[in-house]
């Protein structure tokens, strides 16, 4: 199902069941991503996949409170201190869902080919039910999701735009997998920060 179209709105809830994914565009200024490009911190992981090390298809970096460790795809983040821009994007995010965060996790994706397989966001330092805000700057990609059991639901396409936020709540990291795939379409950087908070 492919919602590209839709999305110059507040839509409270794409998914049809299990979970609730909120949309909201415009929510923040585009321009911030030359800032977050250069502000940032980062890094260039590496996973073993199949017993060979080959590296993370992107960069990413791990900001939040003293404390906030973070552990995914065996990779263990210790959180950088939070930049002024950052701190003020959280705020923003904050205010807006009615919650609060202590981490983020910033995904730089340099070109097409730069991408994020199928997961979701369960690791038990986030607690169940956990609230996962994510912001997108820059170009737009195409964000899937898939129910990890019900067959019968259609992959949802999306493709966040430049200074939208989105909103994962509920059970939904428990039922729905998520990624960015890949694209071979010549297209500009994009950065998202998922806002978390962890169990300290
Ligand atoms: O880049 C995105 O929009 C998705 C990020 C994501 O899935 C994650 O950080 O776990």
């Amino acid at each position: 199902m492919e919602l590209p179209g839709l999305l110059d709105q507040h839509e409270e809830n794409l998914l049809p069941k299990d979970g609730i994914l909120e949309y909201t565009y415009p929510f923040i200024r585009t321009d911030h991503i030359d800032e977050l490009i250069e502000l940032t911190d980062w890094e260039q992981d590496h996973i073993q996949m199949f017993g060979k090390v080959t590296k993370l298809p992107r960069l990413t970096a791990w900001y939040g409170d003293p404390g906030a460790t973070y552990i995914y795809s065996g990779i263990k983040n210790e959180p950088k201190p939070w930049y002024s821009l950052l701190n003020e994007l959280k705020k923003s995010v904050e205010q807006q869902c009615n919650c609060d965060f202590n981490s983020a996790l910033l995904n730089y994706y340099r070109d097409g080919s730069d991408h994020m397989g199928w997961h979701s966001d369960d690791e038990s330092e986030l607690g169940s039910n956990s609230v996962i805000a994510s912001l997108s700057f820059g170009a737009e990609r195409r964000f899937q999701l898939k129910h990890k059991t019900d067959k019968g639901i259609e992959v949802i396409t999306i493709e966040p735009k430049s200074g939208s936020l989105i909103v994962m709540r509920d059970v939904m990291q428990k039922f729905w997998n998520h990624k960015i795939s890949k694209t071979s379409k010549a297209i500009g950087p994009r950065v998202n920060i998922t806002f978390r908070k962890i169990s300290l």
